[in-house]
């Protein structure tokens, strides 16, 4: 029989780590345009999209969804270039889950 660490790392040796992406919140982006990017990346729905916005602009940062190391990186990076093309400061960064 497995013991808990053994599981763990056969777990491991299978799964790929997951990370999560987390927006921030900022004073210049506007309402619409952060739920436009919670609806476009991260396909979210409209209701939804507004629940995680509005918890950013209160709590400062909010996770937008758990990915793979080369998914949470390339949303990430779609979130910087939709943002920097409209001229807003949005930022999203990610951490191990
Ligand atoms: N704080 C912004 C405002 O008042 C809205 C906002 C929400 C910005 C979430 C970024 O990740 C963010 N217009």
């Amino acid at each position: 029989m497995s013991t808990k660490h053994e599981l763990s790392s056969e777990l491991s040796l299978r799964e790929p780590k997951q990370y999560l992406v987390l927006l921030l919140n900022d004073d210049y982006t506007s309402m619409d345009f952060v739920i436009n990017i919670l609806m476009n990346v991260f396909h979210k729905t409209y209701q939804e999209s507004e629940k995680i916005m509005i918890d950013v602009h209160r709590k400062d940062k909010g996770v937008c969804g758990v990915f793979t190391y080369e998914v949470a990186e390339t949303k990430v990076m779609q979130v910087s270039k939709l943002a920097r093309e409209q001229g807003f400061p949005l930022k999203a960064t990610m951490e191990e889950a």
